[in-house]
């Protein structure tokens, strides 16, 4: 607690905040539907990421709205599920996407 109040009024980087990091290894989802511009802006960069990313259609699949609900509470899309945890905004999405797949091509995976 105290040690999270000092970062705070310091210029450190919180651990617990920092995000997931790039260069790990990642189960990615992506929540999205076809007629959603944002979710269009990630989809159409994924084949030229190489990376493995399971889709969800939340407009075609009512178990993946229901649980896209549950984990945050609302609807948006398109929404990036890291190892469970939900990232969402596309240029949020796209910046962590392409961080991971270059930090991968840097380790020759
Ligand atoms: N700023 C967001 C906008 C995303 C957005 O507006 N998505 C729409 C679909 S195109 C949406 O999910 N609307 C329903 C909602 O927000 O619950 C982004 O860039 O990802």
């Amino acid at each position: 607690m105290l040690e999270r109040l000092r970062r705070m009024l310091s210029a450190e980087p919180d651990p617990q905040r920092a995000g997931p990091d790039p260069a790990a290894p990642h189960t990615l989802v992506l929540y999205q539907f076809a007629s959603c511009p944002y979710c269009q802006r990630v989809l159409r960069r994924l084949p030229d990421l190489g990376l493995e990313v399971q889709l969800r259609d939340t407009q075609r699949d009512r178990a993946a709205a229901a649980d896209l609900r549950a984990a945050t509470g609302g609807s948006q899309v398109p929404c990036l599920f890291i190892d469970g945890v939900p990232m969402l905004e596309s240029a949020d999405i796209l910046a962590f996407l392409e961080a991971h797949a270059a930090a991968r091509r840097a380790a020759g995976r």
